[in-house]
């Protein structure tokens, strides 16, 4: 149930971009700054013709390129086979990306390490972020 939270809040934001209003981005400070910043990327992204928005069509190709790169992950960590990833080929995903990416060794991936990773196109796995919310001091 958790591993649908980032897809979810990828999807809501592309929603939020077809809304004429996003006020609500404005109200709620943290939240929609992370909003405002997924929103961006996809922007940048999908924004085929620079107008700022998304077009139905710029968001029907955002949708799909995203649904895409998750099959493609699915793919590429689906040992078994079945079309989904267990928990186990999660966590073996998610061991796979670490070394990866664990540039700094510590085990973990930070936010930049993080960031690193899906730049190259991993959908990362692991809590979605937000849930605990904490003021990790990299601001
Ligand atoms: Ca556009
Ligand atoms: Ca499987
Ligand atoms: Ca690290």
């Amino acid at each position: 149930m958790k591993t649908n939270t980032k897809t979810n809040t990828l999807i809501l934001a592309i929603a939020a971009l077809s809304l004429p209003s996003l006020s609500f981005a404005k109200d709620h400070g943290k939240k929609g700054k992370h909003c405002e910043k997924i929103r961006e990327h996809i922007l940048e992204k999908f924004d085929a013709d620079g107008d700022g928005e998304l077009s139905e069509e710029e968001r029907e190709a955002a949708k799909a390129a995203m649904k895409e790169r998750k099959e493609a992950f699915i793919a590429k960590y689906d040992t078994d086979g079945d079309g989904e990833l267990s928990e186990d080929e999660k966590q073996a995903a998610k061991d796979l990306i670490i070394a990866q990416y664990d540039t700094d060794g510590d085990g973990k991936l930070s936010r930049d390490e993080r960031q690193v990773a899906r730049e190259a196109g991993e959908d990362l796995p692991g809590p979605p972020r937000g849930r605990k919310g904490p003021r990790g001091g990299d601001e």
